[in-house]
């Protein structure tokens, strides 16, 4: 049985994901997407993990793209299930229940960049280089980078980026909003990892709420967009969280969320 190519570890309440093909500079061949897929299925059911922390193994890259050597080998009908299997997996991570965070350690490229992109939050380290390099290949982005990218950095920075595939540094990936914070490469784990707790301690319902209303109410028109907003709103005046929060902020004292 040969490894995983995910590493999966926990500590209160964060799961941290690593592609581990260091050699290949964590690049996505299907064992990988498939390891990811389940191991994001399992962080999603799991009530004891409150956010995910995705990166790469290695320092040098997050993940360097779509396995380039394994793709090149695909014929039309393997070609469509990769596509399929990375267009789910993508899904999945931005439909995820609780907060994903990329923590993008170093070349972020091609279905690299729309990994990150899935996720709900991308912290980078200054040394990190983020780029579609697809049409150098003869390809453009397949695993959503065109619209994902289109809806976090405007049409701008996506054709920029998609037309010359040239990559960027993650000065200007933050300029263009492409990442929310960029901090010293040594200082990237516990940066992500304050960034995660924060996370872990906050209200899992709330939190769900507002991935729901900025994914799913974010791609309605403005009065649909709303309505979805008052739902969830109304709904988390149901869940104990809500009761909790509000008296403990009236108490003077710290919350403690239940996940109810
Ligand atoms: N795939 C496979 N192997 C890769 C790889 C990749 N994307 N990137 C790097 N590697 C491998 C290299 O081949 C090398 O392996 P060995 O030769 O040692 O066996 C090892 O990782 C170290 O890489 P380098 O020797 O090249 O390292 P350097 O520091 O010199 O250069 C680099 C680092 C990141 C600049 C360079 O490796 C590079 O340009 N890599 C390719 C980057 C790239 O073009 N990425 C985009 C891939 S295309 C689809 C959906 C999505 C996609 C496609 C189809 N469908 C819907 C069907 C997505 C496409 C992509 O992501």
């Amino acid at each position: 049985m040969t490894a995983s190519p995910v590493l999966s570890r926990d500590a209160d309440g964060v799961r941290v994901l690593t592609i581990d093909r260091p050699d290949k500079l964590n690049a996505l061949n299907r064992q990988t997407l498939e390891a990811l897929d389940a191991a994001f299925a399992a962080a999603g059911e799991d009530p004891d993990v409150r956010v995910v922390v995705l990166t790469g193994s290695g320092g040098k890259a997050f993940v360097a793209g779509a396995d380039i050597a394994e793709m090149n080998a695909l014929t039309a009908i393997e070609g469509r299930e990769f596509s399929l299997l990375g267009q789910r997996l993508m899904r999945r991570i931005e439909r995820l229940p609780k907060p994903a965070i990329a923590m993008v350690n170093g070349y972020a490229l091609g279905g690299g960049l729309e990994l990150a992109m899935a996720c709900h939050l991308r912290v980078a380290a200054d040394s990190a280089r983020l780029g579609q390099p697809e049409v150098n290949l003869g390809l453009i982005p397949g695993f959503g980078g065109t619209q994902r990218l289109l809806r976090l950095a405007g049409r701008a920075a996506t054709l920029e980026l998609c037309l010359l595939g040239a990559p960027i540094d993650a000065a200007r990936a933050l300029q263009l909003g492409l990442v929310n914070r960029v901090v010293p490469a040594a200082d990237l784990e516990s940066e992500t990892m304050k960034l995660a707790a924060q996370l872990a301690s906050a209200a899992p319902l709330a939190l769900r709420g507002v991935l729901d209303a900025v994914l799913l109410g974010g791609e309605c028109g403005i009065e649909e967009g709303l309505q979805f907003e008052t739902a969830q709103f109304a709904l988390l005046f149901a869940s104990e969280d809500m009761r909790e929060g509000t008296d403990a902020f009236l108490a003077k004292r710290k919350p403690q969320f239940q996940n109810r």
